[in-house]
C-alpha cells in the first residue's frame, strides 16, 4: 500500500458509539441495537477513509473497531479471563459474550474489574489482563474474522489491527492464582499458537493483511527485561511469520496462504535505544528485519532517521519488506510539515527496504476526528480572536488521512505532484510561526530573566514554625481532595450558563450557593482546612484552559479516555498569560463564610500540559515553565485575598514519566522545577499543598520530595499505606496525607477501618507529619456516600490523635 493509517478514532464524530454503549449499559436498548449501531459507525467509518484517499481494495483502511478497549480484545480473543470471570465464558468454545466483555472491563458485585493503566505515552487507558498458568488462552473469539466481512461486503478490504501477542503479554500482570516467579511471558507460545489459528481463519476468507502492534518494543520501563521482550519477539514471529506460508501478492503463486501478509507496528517511540544500565545497545528495527513478516512499520516523530547496520547504512533483512513511515504524527494535533516529511521520506529510501509506504507514527485514536467539525465558539477562541487561523494550524484524525494520502502521492509521483498541497502545509505553518500570541516578547524576557532563587522557598524548618503561627492546626489535621460531589443540579446550572440561557449573575448566585451549603457542611463534619468544593469546574484542565491566553479549547474535539470515557484536551498553542485571576473570587467567598483556612485549589503546570495538545515548537519544559508562571501569579493573588493554604494538584506527575529509562532524569529535572516555580512565590507562612493521583510511587519517590510541597496527599486506601514507609526510608520529612478512604468506590469505610489505616501510617513515619484526608476528590461520589465517610474519618483522626 501506498499510505495507510495505524489505527482510526473509534468513538465517532458524535460520540456515537459512547451512546450506544451506555444506552445499552442502562438498559435503554438491546444488544441488537447496540450491534447495528457498532455496525453503522464501522461502516462509515471505512467508508469515510476510502473518500479520504485511502485505497479500498488492498488493505490500507485499518479495521481498528473496538467496543470498549483494544487490549481487552485481545483478552476476549483467546478468552483470557481471570479465575473470577471464568463463569461468563462459554461451555463449548470458551468465548465471551458482549455482556461478558463488559462485566470483566465493568466488574460485577465484588468481583472487581480489570485494572486500567495509561497507554504508552498517551492519554488512552487499557485494561491489564490477568494470566497465571492456569489462565485458559485458545482462538475463543471470531469477531475480527466476522468485522472483515462486513466491511468487505461495504465494499471495502480492511487490515485487521490487534494488539501483538508480546507486547499482550508484557502488558499483562500475573494473576492472584499465578505461582512465585511466574510472568505472564511463560504463556507465550500458549499465546502465539491461538494468533495463528486466528491467521489461518483470517487467511481463509481472504484478508491480505493483518497488523500486529508490538509498541512493547520502544520501552524499557514495562517490568520486564528489555532483553527478554526481544528474545520473545524473534520467537512468536519465528512461529507466526516464517511457520505459517503468507498469502502473495503475487496471485501466481499458487501455494495455499495459512496467514495473510503481516505488517508489525512500533508506535509511541524510535526503535533505537542507547543501552541503559550498562546494557548493550538495543535495535529493534534490526530485530524486526530480521523476522519474516512482510512490512515494519515505525514511529519517525518520536524516534529519529534509524541508522543501518549493514552495507552502506542498510538494514539487514528490510530488502523483502515494506517498511511503512510514521511521518505524520498521530497523536498531536499539529499540521505535518509535508516538505519537511517527504525529506525524511527520501532519507529512508537509504534504509534499503523492498518498498516504502507513508503511515502515521501512532494510532489516530489519541486525537479528535476532524477539524471542520469545529465553530470554534469556546469563550477562550473568542478571546484570543484567531480562531479562524488556529483552524488553518491544525489536522485531526481526517486531516492526518490527507496528510498520508498527499505524502503517498508524492512518494511516487515527486513533489511536483502535490506541489500545491506542500505550499498550502508551508504557508499554514509560515503563518502559525509568525501569528500573534505564539510569541509573547513580555513572556520571553520573564522566563529569561528566572533565576535559581525562584525555584526555592524559604528553608523548611522556617516555614514550618511559619505556618505553625498562621494556621494553628491540631497534630493530624483533617481536609479533602478539594472537589465535592458534582450534583445533578450544579451540572445543569453551569450547563445553562455555557449555553448562555443563564445569566452572569444567576450564575455566580447558584454557585455560592452551593459552595456556603459545602462550608457548612465541612464545619459541622469537623474538617479542619475546608475546600470551596469547585462547583464552577467541570475538568479541571479545561476550566484553567478556557481562562488562560495561549490555550483554544474544542467544543467536539472528543478523544477516548478509556471504555466510553471521552475528554476534550485543551490546545496550547501560545505563550501562556493570565489576563485575569482565575480563581481567586471563589475562594475568598468561601473564606468569608468561616474561620478556619480554606484552602486555594490549582492545577499543576505538568497535569495541565498532559491533559493537553501541547505546542511543538519549543521543549515541553520552556512551556512548562509559562504555565507555571500563570499559576505563580494566581498564589500572589490568592495569598494577597486572604487565603493561608494553596494547593497545586499534579495528579499527571507520575502519568508524563518516558517510557525510557534514559529520558527520565530529564524530565524530573523540568516537571519538578515547573511546580516550585509555580509554588516558590509563596511566603513561608502560606502552607503549600500538593496531590498526586495513583499508587506507584516508587520511581519517584525522590521527586515527591523534590517538589518541596509543605504538604503531599497521595492515594494510598487500597494499598494500604504502602507509601508512608517509602517516604520514611527516603528520609522525608514533610507533610503528608496517605488517603483513608477510597472514593473510587461507593463504599463507605467505617470509622475502625479508617482509624486502622491512620496506624499504620503513624507508626510508619513521624505522626507529626501526618495529614487525614480521602485518596482523591470526591467530584465523582454522592453525598450519600461522602457524609458518612467523611464523618468517619473525622472520628478516626479525633481517636488517634488523642492516643498520640
Ligand atoms: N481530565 C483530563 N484528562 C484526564 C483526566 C481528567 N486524563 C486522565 C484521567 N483523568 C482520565 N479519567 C477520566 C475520567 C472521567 C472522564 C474522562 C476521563 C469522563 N468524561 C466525560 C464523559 O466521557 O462522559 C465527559 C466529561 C466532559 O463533559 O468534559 O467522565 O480528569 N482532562
Ligand atoms: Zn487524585
Amino acid at each position: 500500500p501506498g499510505g495507510t493509517i495505524l489505527g482510526y478514532p473509534r468513538i465517532g464524530r458524535r460520540r456515537e458509539l459512547k451512546r450506544a454503549v451506555e444506552a445499552y449499559w442502562a438498559g435503554r436498548t438491546d444488544a441488537v441495537d447496540l450491534e447495528v449501531a457498532a455496525g453503522t459507525l464501522r461502516r462509515e467509518t471505512v467508508q469515510r477513509l476510502v473518500a479520504l484517499g485511502l485505497d479500498p481494495e488492498d488493505g490500507s483502511v485499518p479495521g481498528s473497531f473496538s467496543y470498549y478497549d483494544q487490549v481487552l480484545d485481545v483478552v476476549a480473543l483467546l478468552g483470557a479471563v481471570p479465575a473470577r470471570f471464568r463463569d461468563l465464558l462459554d461451555d463449548e468454545d470458551g468465548s465471551l459474550d458482549l455482556d461478558g466483555y463488559f462485566t470483566v472491563a465493568r466488574g460485577r458485585g465484588e468481583d472487581a474489574p480489570l485494572e486500567m493503566t495509561k497507554w504508552f505515552d498517551t492519554n488512552y487507558h487499557y485494561l491489564v489482563p490477568e494470566i497465571s498458568e492456569t489462565t485458559p488462552i485458545s482462538f475463543a473469539d471470531h469477531r475480527v474474522v466476522r468485522e472483515y466481512a462486513e466491511a468487505k461486503e461495504a465494499g471495502v478490504t480492511t487490515r485487521p489491527v490487534l494488539v501483538g501477542p508480546v507486547t499482550f503479554l508484557a502488558l499483562s500482570k500475573a494473576a492472584d492464582d499465578a505461582g512465585d516467579g511466574f510472568h505472564p511471558l511463560d504463556r507465550l507460545d500458549d499465546v502465539v499458537a491461538a494468533y495463528a489459528e486466528l491467521l489461518r481463519a483470517l487467511a481463509a476468507v481472504g484478508v491480505p493483511w493483518v497488523q500486529l502492534d508490538e509498541p512493547v518494543l520502544v520501552t524499557d520501563s514495562v517490568g520486564v527485561d528489555p532483553e527478554r521482550v526481544d528474545a520473545a519477539i524473534t520467537r512468536a514471529y519465528r512461529e507466526l511469520a516464517t511457520g505459517l506460508a503468507p498469502a502473495s501478492a503475487d496471485d501466481a503463486l499458487d501455494t495455499v496462504p495459512e496467514r495473510p501478509r503481516l505488517l508489525v507496528a512500533a508506535p509511541f517511540g524510535g526503535l533505537a535505544a542507547p543501552g541503559a544500565d550498562g546494557r548493550p545497545a538495543r535495535d529493534g528495527l534490526a530485530l524486526l528485519a530480521g523476522t519474516d513478516v512482510e512490512a515494519v512499520a515505525i514511529d519517525l516523530f518520536e524516534g529519529g532517521v534509524p541508522a543501518g547496520t549493514g552495507p552502506d547504512g542498510t538494514v539487514p533483512g528490510l530488502a523483502s519488506k515494506t517498511l511503512v513511515a510514521g511521518v505524520v504524527d498521530g497523536h498531536n494535533v499539529w499540521r505535518t510539515d509535508l516538505a519537511a516529511r517527504l525529506g525524511t521520506l527520501e532519507a529512508l529510501r537509504g534504509l534499503g527496504a523492498r518498498s516504502l509506504a507513508v503511515g502515521t507514527s501512532t494510532s489516530l485514536l489519541h486525537v479528535p476526528h476532524d477539524v471542520d467539525d469545529e465553530t470554534w465558539t469556546g469563550p477562550a477562541a473568542d478571546r484570543a480572536g484567531r480562531t479562524p487561523a488556529l483552524r488553518r494550524w491544525l489536522a485531526f484524525a481526517d486531516q492526518k488521512v490527507g496528510e498520508v494520502t498527499t505524502l503517498a502521492r508524492a512518494l511516487t509521483g515527486g513533489p511536483d505532484a502535490v506541489r500545491a498541497e506542500l505550499d498550502e502545509a508551508s504557508a499554514a505553518l509560515a503563518d502559525r510561526a509568525a501569528a500573534t500570541g505564539v510569541v509573547v516578547p513580555a513572556v520571553r524576557e520573564r522566563i529569561a530573566a528566572l533565576s535559581a532563587t525562584d525555584f526555592a522557598r524559604g528553608d523548611h524548618a522556617g516555614r514550618v514554625a511559619a505556618q505553625r503561627e498562621s494556621l494553628d492546626l491540631p497534630p493530624l489535621p483533617t481536609t479533602t481532595i478539594g472537589s465535592f460531589p458534582q450534583t445533578a443540579e450544579i451540572r445543569r446550572t453551569r450547563s445553562a450558563w455555557a449555553k448562555g440561557e443563564l445569566a452572569d449573575d444567576a450564575y455566580r448566585a447558584a454557585m455560592r450557593d452551593e459552595i456556603a451549603r459545602v462550608i457548612a457542611l465541612q464545619e459541622d463534619i469537623g474538617l479542619d482546612v475546608l475546600v470551596h468544593g469547585e462547583p464552577e469546574r467541570n475538568d479541571m484542565v479545561q476550566y484553567f484552559a478556557e481562562l488562560l491566553d495561549g490555550f483554544a479549547t474544542t467544543d467536539l474535539g472528543w478523544v477516548q479516555s478509556y471504555g466510553s470515557r471521552c475528554v476534550r484536551p485543551p490546545i496550547l498553542w501560545g505563550d501562556v498569560t493570565r489576563p485575569a485571576p482565575m480563581t481567586v473570587e471563589w475562594t475568598r467567598y468561601a473564606q468569608s463564610l468561616t474561620a478556619r483556612p480554606v484552602k486555594g485549589m490549582l492545577t499543576g503546570p505538568v497535569t495541565i500540559l498532559a491533559w493537553s495538545f501541547v505546542r511543538d515548537d519549543q521543549p515541553l519544559g520552556d512551556t512548562a515553565r509559562q504555565v507555571a508562571l500563570a499559576l505563580r501569579d494566581e498564589v500572589t493573588d490568592l495569598e494577597a485575598a486572604g487565603t493561608a493554604v494553596v494547593q497545586v494538584d499534579e495528579p499527571a506527575l507520575r502519568e508524563l514519566l518516558p517510557l525510557r529509562r534514559a529520558d527520565q532524569p530529564a524530565y524530573l529535572d523540568w516537571s519538578v522545577g515547573a511546580f516550585r516555580l509555580a509554588t516558590a512565590g509563596a511566603a513561608s507562612s502560606t502552607q503549600v499543598h500538593t496531590h498526586l493521583c495513583y499508587s506507584e510511587f516508587g520511581e519517584i519517590i525522590d521527586a515527591i520530595d523534590g517538589l518541596d510541597a509543605d504538604v503531599t496527599s497521595i492515594e494510598a486506601a487500597r494499598s494500604r499505606m504502602e507509601v508512608v514507609p517509602e517516604l520514611h526510608e527516603a528520609g522525608y520529612t514533610r507533610g503528608v496525607g496517605p488517603g483513608v478512604y477510597d472514593i473510587h468506590s461507593p463504599r463507605v469505610p467505617s470509622t475502625a477501618e479508617v482509624t486502622e489505616l491512620l496506624g499504620l501510617a503513624t507508626s510508619a513515619i513521624d505522626p507529626g507529619l501526618v495529614w487525614v484526608n480521602p485518596d482523591c476528590g470526591l467530584k465523582t461520589r454522592g453525598y450519600a456516600e461522602v457524609e458518612p465517610s467523611l464523618r468517619h474519618l473525622v472520628e478516626a483522626a479525633r481517636t488517634v490523635r488523642a492516643g498520640l
